[in-house]
């Protein structure tokens, strides 16, 4: 049956947007979907109200994208990562639609506070840190530029947890983001999927007597997709992201009635709901358990199978999969993906195998995010085979294949080919992820220009060689929608009184500022803006901590995962120097700084978490003593999310990026943070190298080592004791820590901590330290000279315009997806407006 097109209405009330709409909206849906007269509503009844309104006023641009890109039959991105941390999505979605301004009109003329409602959205914490952040940055640019897209990916019950910090200590709270609902989201049960898990393999004789394959699984969950659009800035295009949850098949119920074993039906129902339950809280690290590969497998598979679905529907042969999708693979996490299409491809749609390896290939493509080695992820052979037995088999037969060629290209090279395995036969066996996907994928890249060279001579080495031409870079970039318009109105403001409004889809016309350099008025302006958001976060500040910082101190701030080679504990050696000069010499005279540290550490990350603690400790005595005279302040904000850093970036005078150089793969804080007019204290790792390259060396504060030293360092034989001997300063910190004076005198609490640097140091912060300190002290100075700061803080975000997400995703487009826009006509599909 069809509905008639003609009776379907948009109705001004759902989608109008003069202010008069939006009022008599927000008041009808706080009534009927909110079902609360004014006087019984709460401020969550207040936010689901306006939530409402403006989801209502996506629809049209939701159904229509649907409809356009199902009656084109587009070529469509599909993002898959194991990760989207996308952020409080209210303001977002008002800034992309255009009705930010009108929509605080219309709520603060019914005298409710429309900023109180944008700070009570909780956010889907679906992410660790830099890599989901990405992936939600690449959806809203993938929207801007009209580019059809689907990002995939998995509906966690509890996200990331929620840090509390106790006596100093991290403690972890689960994350219950679906407590009050979720109005950005759309159940589509109808699209349920089915996930084989287990069981055994086996082969028959098809009617035409050809042997095949077929998996006999053991048991099964059902995979049902939940959407949420993503809007692109002031166009139609409103693409979806689908999460899928797992559930228990309906059958378990049969079987519990049939063989009275209610409870065993029951507990598998809890087993096969266990799969979307958590997200794993490691960034950067694997840890090899089950559970996790069977995330990985459930939302490959399922995301797949949509696909496939998507293809029967728009009735195009299974022969031109590749055509209809390209497939990203957001790191390994997905790269299950490889063997997963092929059996598709394979066992259920009966390609043969070289068709079916030609479309695998063609579709899929990889992005690296780390260099390092404990975070490659491999799976042990076993786990592997009892959960996925005809995967490993198809893995043995693409293996087979591809050391037969890599045989042919490089003769008697019996070390290379043990490398270049699928399968790490070393010791223990192992299946490699990165290796299937670099064998599965036409196209390999890094996230910043240094990171990718160092694939190619490290990590991927091999595959370098074996296939350059798969090989290039994508520098990473951020969205300016989210981390400069929504995020920083003033700034955004000030820019475009002064350039006009293209900037925002256009970030390298940020260059135009730098004409007003010389200009007083603007660089005042500039200033005071900065000095108005330092403000906002101190009382913040006051108010969560009790800390009394002052907006005419270097808002010095390191906000991002605690880990050992992000150097969040350099940063305290430098604080420690500091405050050691302080007690020395009471009436120094240093330039006044406020240092702000924030973010989680793994739960089973002991160093990350002692690290936290010694924050804690360092800040409690620097605080409260009478002779630092409120110099210098340290405050260790918890629970560093998305919705905090948008209050945290735009405040920023210094920026710490200090990672050991070669370690951090590219780094985005570091782009959030000049953008909008951070200076950065940094080496050169990741990002740095081009953030100091687009902003000019004299607009940067760089130290340290390089990669390249920091490899000899390592390979001449690093000694951190030696540094130690020969640096009194760095002594004195060290010593300090040691003899138990930032915790009440006892020497065991940070021992692990000064053991681990005094032995080994293996990220290097004895070697960095004298170059780090030197350097800070030049910040101090140039601090002092307000008006240069403020010309670098304009150049700074003047030069940012090559890290917007736009860019970075017009490179993806065209190297690599090879995909173009897709404009979506605001009448088109069957609705029309009243
Ligand atoms: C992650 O966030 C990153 C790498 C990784 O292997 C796993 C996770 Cl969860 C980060 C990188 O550490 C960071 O340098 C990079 O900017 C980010 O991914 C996005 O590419």
């Amino acid at each position: 049956m069809q509905l008639r097109n003609e009776l379907v209405r948009v109705e001004a009330d759902r989608t109008g947007t003069t202010i008069d709409n939006l009022k008599r909206a927000f008041l009808e849906n706080l009534y009927y979907v909110q079902g609360k007269p004014p006087a019984l509503a709460t401020l969550n009844d207040y936010y689901m109200a306006l939530a409402h309104t403006v989801r209502d006023r996506i629809m049209q641009r939701w159904n229509n994208s649907a409809i356009t890109y199902t009656e084109n039959q587009s070529r469509t991105v599909c993002y898959l990562s194991a990760e989207f941390l996308m952020g409080p999505h209210l303001g977002n979605n008002l800034i992309n639609l255009g009705l930010y301004e009108p929509m605080k009109q219309a709520i603060d003329e019914l005298g409710i506070n429309f900023d109180e409602l944008i700070e009570e959205e909780g956010e889907p914490g679906l992410g660790n840190g830099g890599l989901g952040r990405l992936a939600a940055c690449y959806l809203d640019s993938l929207a801007a530029l009209e580019i059809p897209t689907m990002g995939y990916g998995i509906r966690y019950e509890f996200g990331i947890f929620k840090q509390d910090i106790r006596d100093g200590w991290q403690v972890e709270i689960t994350d219950k983001w679906l407590r009050n609902g979720n109005p950005w989201e759309l159940a589509r049960p109808e699209w349920t999927v089915s996930i084989p898990f287990g069981g055994h393999t086996e082969s028959y004789r098809n009617s035409q007597g050809v042997y095949r394959a077929r998996w006999v699984p053991a048991w099964e969950v059902k995979g049902v997709p939940y959407d949420t659009p993503t809007l692109g800035y002031k166009v139609n295009t409103a693409n979806t992201l689908r999460l899928w949850k797992a559930e228990a098949p309906e059958s378990f119920d049969f079987q519990a009635f049939n063989t009275g074993d209610y409870y065993g039906a029951v507990n598998a129902k809890v087993v096969s709901e266990n799969i979307t339950k958590v997200l794993y809280p490691n960034d950067d690290e694997i840890q090899g358990k089950v559970l996790r590969l069977q995330q990985q497998f459930f939302f490959v598979s399922c995301s797949l199978q949509d696909m496939i679905r998507i293809m029967k529907g728009q009735k195009i042969p299974m022969e031109r999969f590749h055509e209809k999708f390209a497939v990203q693979l957001n790191d390994t996490h997905p790269a299950i993906a490889v063997a997963e299409l092929m059996r598709l491809l394979v066992d259920q749609e009966f390609l043969g195998w070289d068709e079916a390896w030609a479309i695998t290939q063609n579709t899929l493509a990889y992005t690296n995010h780390t260099l390092l080695p404990e975070a490659l992820e491999r799976w042990q052979i076993d786990l592997f085979r009892d959960l996925l037995p005809r995967h490993l088999e198809i893995i043995y037969e693409i293996n087979q294949r591809f050391m037969d060629d890599v045989r042919v290209k490089f003769i008697d090279d019996d070390a290379r080919l043990a490398r270049m395995s699928l399968i790490d036969e070393s010791g223990e066996r192992y299946v490699r992820m990165a290796n299937l996907a670099c064998v599965g994928s036409h196209a390999i890249n890094g996230v910043a220009a240094l990171h990718s060279e160092l694939l190619k001579q490290t990590v991927l080495k091999d595959f370098y060689e074996y296939s350059p031409e798969k090989f290039s870079n994508k520098t990473n970039g951020v969205t300016p929608r989210r981390f400069m318009v929504l995020s920083n109105p003033r700034l955004t403001q000030l820019i475009t009184d002064r350039i006009g409004s293209g900037w925002i889809t256009d970030l390298e016309q940020l260059r135009q500022l730098e004409q007003f350099i010389d200009d007083p008025a603007f660089c005042q302006q500039w200033r005071s803006i900065k000095q108005a958001i330092k403000q906002d976060l101190a009382d913040s500040i006051q108010k969560d901590y009790g800390v009394d910082v002052s907006i005419d101190s270097i808002f010095d701030i390191q906000v991002k995962r605690i880990h050992e080679y992000k150097r969040q504990h350099l940063n305290l050696l430098h604080i420690i120097t500091l405050y050691n000069r302080i007690k020395a010499n009471p009436n120094i005279d240093i330039t006044p700084r406020t240092f702000l540290f924030g973010g989680k550490a793994a739960p089973g990350y002991f160093m990350a978490k002692l690290m936290i603690k010694l924050v804690s400790a360092v800040s409690e005595v620097i605080n409260r003593d009478p002779d630092v005279r409120g110099r210098i302040k340290v405050v260790f904000l918890k629970n560093y999310n998305v919705k905090f850093a948008q209050h945290v970036y735009p405040a920023a005078d210094l920026s710490e990026q200090i990672s050991t150089a070669g370690k951090e793969a590219s780094g985005t804080g570091n782009m959030k943070f000049a953008m909008n007019g951070a200076l950065t204290i940094g080496t050169l790792d990741g990002a740095n190298v081009e953030i100091m390259e687009q902003a000019g060396e004299e607009n940067f504060f760089l130290f340290g080592l390089t990669a390249e030293e920091v490899r000899e360092r390592k390979a001449r034989g690093y000694d951190p004791k030696a540094y130690y001997n020969a640096n009194p300063n760095l002594q004195l910190v060290i010593d300090r820590i040691a003899s138990g004076f930032f915790s009440h005198g006892d020497k065991t609490l940070f021992q692990p901590i000064v053991d681990n640097l005094m032995q080994s140091d293996p990220y290097l912060l004895f070697a960095d330290y004298q170059s780090y300190v030197e350097c800070q002290d030049r910040v101090a100075e140039a601090y002092r000279d307000q008006d240069k700061w403020t010309r670098m803080s304009i150049l700074n975000a003047a030069r940012m315009g090559m890290f917007s997400s736009d860019r970075s995703i017009q490179e993806y487009c065209d190297d690599i997806w090879n995909v173009k826009p897709v404009t979506v006509k605001e009448t088109e599909g069957f609705c029309s407006a009243t």
